[in-house]
């Protein structure tokens, strides 16, 4: 991209391209600012007692409870979210804190005894984090990064993404609110060379949680390695969706495999591999599938699918469909709106640029494959490894492709990927580390090891 950043950041709401909002956008000053400030603030904070800290967070989670609806609303307007999911999203937000409240009761050490004494280990958190956040979940993805690193005892400083800063905001005076001291969390939307940049280089910001693309995660992770700064990056995926002759075909083929959120979800099954005997009959049943999914305002009940993020994104989806490109075919409203119908293109080879690229819109490719061997080549025909499907009713079958295909997170006759209780994160180059689960605390912490001579001079 070239040109200045803009001073101010304009939220659409996708749906109507209507301004819901302009916010200042952070400059690197703003970010030296508030990092200074979360120093600051990180040092109290860690020093709470762990049930302390949890207590707190316990107490934002009933808030943002209480706020559901109202963050939902927002998520509609700057996001373009039916409002099933950005329920779920609020919903999220709350679950992983209280999840991370519980976990800073469990920070344990341990004692390992050694010659002439023990050895004691502390999980120290970072000091300050910086969270990079893309647009297509904006609470989630800002909850994943930031509340287990806050109940590590760290200070965040969060930058959501251009286009979606509002429920970041929101959710940052709502920790307010609930008690949490201030500019430990702080929220600074801003563009990403500028703000993103900042944060990343900033001496102070001992890590970063980055989501987003494949190329501007390598930029950070880049940038990171300069100060030997960690990084935790989830970036994009381009996942397999195994379906086996034997399978449930309507289940497996279920096209919210792809659809959901527009497709702009980095855990999108959007090469549906079928093996080669039912390929007809899988593509009539993708067909009737399409043509009944009700696109349009997300506000409404009964909206099935959204519109697209922004005008790029809509035009980014596009390049990957011409018009007289062989696919099936939903439909989706005119403008004004970011809209673009469900699509599932027919003709496509695993090698060409819509099997190969993240295209972050509802498009999937459709491709044949012989058996067992030749699906898990496909599969792992890709330099992403995020998740992926595997349908079939052979218990052993399924584990062995679960198994054997390169991917961090995969599910055997389902299309779900994420659960805030287990791990979440990617192989190859869908990223490095895990976010959610057992561990995630332990992701915002550094292991120091103290020893105690138990021979040294009496005092
Ligand atoms: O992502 P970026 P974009 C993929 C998806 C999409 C494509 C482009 O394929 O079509 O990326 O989306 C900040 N230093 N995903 O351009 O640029 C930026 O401000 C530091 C998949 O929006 O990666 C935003 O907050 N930060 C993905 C965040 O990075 C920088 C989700 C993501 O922006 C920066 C989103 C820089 N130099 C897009 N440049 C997923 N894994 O789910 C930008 N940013």
């Amino acid at each position: 991209m070239t040109g200045r950043d803009t001073d101010e950041l304009t939220v659409l709401d996708p749906a109507t391209e209507e301004v819901v909002a302009t916010v200042p956008a952070a400059t690197g000053e703003d970010v030296d600012a508030a990092v200074a400030r979360a120093v600051r603030a990180q040092r109290t904070w860690a020093a709470l007692a762990p049930a302390d800290r949890a207590r707190l967070l316990r107490r934002f989670a009933d808030t943002v409870d209480a706020h559901r609806e109202e963050l939902a609303r927002l998520e509609v307007r700057e996001a373009g979210h039916t409002l099933g999911n950005a329920h779920w999203e609020a919903g999220n937000a709350r679950d992983v804190l209280l999840y991370a409240a519980g976990g800073a009761e469990r920070l344990l050490g341990r004692q390992i005894p050694v010659p002439g004494g023990w050895n004691v280990t502390f999980q120290e958190p970072f000091g300050v984090v910086g969270v990079i956040a893309p647009w297509n979940f904006p609470m989630p993805i800002a909850a994943w990064g930031s509340f287990p690193a806050l109940a590590a005892g760290n200070a965040v400083v969060l930058k959501p993404a251009e286009a979606t800063p509002l429920t970041a905001l929101r959710l940052a005076e709502l920790a307010l609110e609930a008690g949490l001291p201030e500019h430990v969390l702080q929220v600074l939307p801003g563009h990403g060379r500028t703000a993103g940049r900042a944060l990343v280089d900033h001496p102070d910001v001992a890590k970063i949680v980055f989501t987003g693309s494949t190329g501007t995660g390598r930029e950070v992770m880049e940038r990171c390695a300069r100060l030997v700064k960690p990084v935790t990056l989830e970036l994009g995926g381009k996942s397999p969706n195994i379906v086996f002759a034997d399978a449930d075909l309507t289940a497996a083929l279920d096209p919210f495999s792809f659809l959901d959120n527009a497709g702009q979800d980095c855990c999108a099954r959007t090469r549906i591999l079928v093996q080669e005997t039912v390929l007809d009959q899988a593509r009539e049943l993708l067909a009737d599938a399409l043509a009944a999914v009700v696109v349009g305002d997300p506000a409404d009940d009964k909206t099935q699918m959204g519109p697209l993020i922004s005008r790029r994104q809509l035009d980014r989806v596009r390049s990957y469909v011409p018009d007289d490109a062989p696919a099936l075919r939903g439909s989706a409203p005119d403008g004004p709106g970011f809209w673009f119908p469900p699509t599932v293109l027919t003709a496509e080879r695993n090698d060409s640029p819509a099997a190969r690229e993240e295209i972050f819109g509802p498009v999937a490719v459709l491709l044949p494959f012989t058996d067992e061997q030749d699906a898990i080549r496909l599969a792992d025909d890709t330099p992403y490894g995020l998740s992926g499907s595997v349908w079939t009713r052979d218990v052993g079958r399924a584990l062995r492709v679960a198994q054997a295909v390169r991917a961090g997170n995969l599910s055997v006759n389902s299309h779900s990927s994420v659960r805030y209780w287990t791990p979440f994160g990617g192989f190859k180059q869908s990223g490095l580390g895990r976010e959610l689960g057992p561990d995630a605390l332990t992701a915002f912490t550094e292991t120091k090891n103290v020893f105690i001579s138990t021979e040294g001079p009496a005092l």
